[in-house]
């Protein structure tokens, strides 16, 4: 899918981590979490659906301590 936006988030060092940066990504864009994969030995995020305002999402995350940039 040509849509589908890849991130990189620091901070995450567990599943844990994965599935907290997973929810706030999927309450904040109401979307599934299955749609929305994660990996900490990455600090690779993608999100299989285009989304708009990635901005608000990345204050989310950096406030919970897991810093986001979107990378191409
Ligand atoms: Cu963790």
């Amino acid at each position: 899918m040509a849509d589908n936006i890849k991130l990189e988030v620091k901070g995450m060092t567990c599943g844990g981590c994965e599935s907290s940066v997973k929810k706030i990504i999927s309450r904040h864009f109401d979307i599934d979490l299955e749609k929305v994969s994660a990996s900490h030995e990455k600090n690779h995020v993608e999100i299989f659906e285009s989304v708009a305002n990635l901005d608000a999402v990345f204050a989310l995350l950096d406030d919970a301590g897991f810093p986001a940039q979107k990378i191409d």
